[in-house]
């Protein structure tokens, strides 16, 4: 696939997603006002959609409606934009610039976001379960599941209590590895699986290499938001750069080192494209999506 190809399928998936997610987040205007502007604040106008691209690429795999990946799509960005607003609270990681703009709490208060953040996740749910999403009602309920299990405390919600308990401790490569299977890569990988999941039932092996795509790419990510926080700056990032070593927190570059850490992103790429051979043209979007993750400057 060319670049400019990829690219332009990138923007139309996110202009898409901007508006589906405008749609179905409750307007600014009707009450309880401050609490919808400051969900729509949280989630509208930013971020990369990394997500749901993995979700319309994933869906391309099982021939899925792409208005059944849109809901799918929007519920699990609807979960990540609530773990970054939670994220930013003073009792997590303290920041107050994402996606270039003040924080939540920053913008409202410490209170609405962590409301925003409540409401943005259990709305997530309620797209999941209102219309019907997959061929099969139990394939259906396979992805409300899916989205639980990536987000609880075996999911997202664990690996950041892992990630807080080790700030200021030095933590083995398996730890970290251990703690951003669950922080970063547990939605990475419901995102990929449950845009599949739009679709055709996928066989037991072609399953098992979306899994594996996902989790490698999962990782991946976090590698590469490692190395960026290490290289990139600010203005690039739209949040602070150089946080995690400030704060003593053990990242594949404190670990590993910048070198080793991009060489270990390549072999997640690689493996990821491994992963997606025996799917053949289907895969052609999830490979290149696997490129942009890793090679992304931002
Ligand atoms: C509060 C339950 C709870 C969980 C928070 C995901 C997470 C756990 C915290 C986010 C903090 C962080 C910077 C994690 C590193 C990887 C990551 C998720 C980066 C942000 O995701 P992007 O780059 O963000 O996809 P955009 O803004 O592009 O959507």
């Amino acid at each position: 696939m060319s670049d400019a190809a990829f690219d332009a399928w990138m923007g139309e998936v996110q202009a898409r997603m901007e508006g589906a997610l405008s749609r179905l987040l409750p307007a600014a205007h009707v009450a309880p006002a401050r609490l919808h502007e400051a969900m729509r604040y949280a989630a509208l106008e930013g971020g990369k959609r990394v997500r749901p691209l993995l979700a319309f690429a994933a869906g391309e795999v099982t021939r899925a409606p792409s208005e059944k990946v849109e809901i799918a799509a929007a519920a699990v960005e609807l979960i990540h934009a609530y773990s970054l607003v939670h994220d930013d609270l003073p009792c997590m990681d303290d920041d107050v610039l994402r996606r270039g703009k003040p924080t939540v709490h920053v913008e409202y208060d410490e209170a609405s976001a962590v409301l925003a953040g409540d409401a943005l996740q259990t709305l997530a749910f309620q797209l999941l379960a209102e219309q019907r999403l997959a061929d099969e009602p139990r394939a259906q309920l396979e992805m409300v599941k899916l989205l639980a299990i990536a987000a609880a405390s075996r999911g997202m919600a664990g690996g950041q209590s892992i990630d807080l308990a080790a700030t200021g401790s030095t933590l083995t490569l398996p730890e970290l590895e251990f703690m951003h299977i669950h922080k970063t890569g547990a939605l990475i990988r419901a995102a990929v699986l449950i845009g599949a999941a739009c679709g055709s039932a996928l066989g037991a092996p072609e399953r098992a290499q979306l899994d594996r795509y996902a989790k490698a790419v999962g990782l991946a990510f976090q590698v590469v938001d490692d190395v960026l926080d290490a290289e990139a700056s600010t203005a690039t990032l739209g949040k602070t750069a150089g946080k995690d070593s400030r704060q003593g927190k053990s990242t594949y570059v404190s670990v590993l080192g910048i070198a080793r850490a991009k060489a270990l992103a390549e072999e997640l790429r690689g493996d990821a494209h491994a992963a997606l051979e025996s799917l053949g043209e289907r895969g052609a979007r999830l490979m290149a999506l696997a490129d942009f993750v890793v090679l992304r400057k931002f």
